[in-house]
């Protein structure tokens, strides 16, 4: 094992992570996010390896049905999000973590459509964004998709970054200039109900 390699996993940090930290850290503004969260001991980064410990997998099912989703299915499914990413960038996962407690508080998902059209641009989808009840109120869920819109635009050069929701939240979205002028249909293969 190299000295850079966990003891508990065998992969280095850099594989650890999703995607990498550099993308976060070369956003224009990084500085200021980070000492915005850094005010109420949080902090983003990408998910983890080990985030099924720090509650990720609990955190999605306040947005919507997970199932049973164990460790092993956890790693699985993260261990060929991350395959995929080394080819190029598609699942790119933030989390925002709290420094005390080590636990994930709120996460959002950009992913990365290939397309011809637009000169072979890439579209950005922003998905699974939630946050924890209890930091409510601290602004994370607009910084979290601050992070997302400045990852969308500068780092992978979308064209257009989208998202679907409820009427409730679209206010919500508005606040980081999204502009509700679409809609979105759907055909459910699951069986919940609209
Ligand atoms: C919301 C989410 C979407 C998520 C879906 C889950 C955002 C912006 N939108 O629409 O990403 O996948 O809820 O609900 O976070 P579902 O289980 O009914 O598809």
């Amino acid at each position: 094992m190299s000295a850079t390699q966990s003891s508990a996993t065998g992969r280095t940090p850099e594989d650890e992570y999703l995607f990498s930290e550099d993308k976060l850290r070369k956003l224009s503004n990084w500085t200021e996010i980070s000492t915005k969260l850094g005010k109420n001991n949080l902090r983003a980064r990408p998910l983890s390896v080990h985030d099924y410990d720090s509650g990720y997998v609990e955190l999605l099912s306040k947005l919507t049905l997970v199932g049973n989703v164990t460790k092993d299915n956890y790693i699985a499914r993260f261990d060929r999000m991350k395959k995929v990413n080394e080819l190029e960038d598609h699942y790119i996962i933030v989390v925002i973590e709290d420094t005390a407690t080590k636990k994930v508080i709120a996460a959002s998902t950009l992913f990365l459509e290939l397309k011809f059209i637009h000169e072979c641009s890439i579209r950005g989808r922003l998905e699974d964004v939630i946050v924890d009840d209890s930091y409510r109120g601290k602004n994370v869920g607009l910084v979290l998709v601050g992070i997302i819109v400045a990852l969308a635009k500068e780092s992978f050069n979308c064209y257009k970054l989208s998202l679907d929701c409820t009427d409730k939240l679209i206010k919500f979205y508005e606040k980081n200039n999204f502009k509700h002028n679409l809609n979105m249909l759907s055909i459910r293969f699951d069986e919940r109900a609209e």
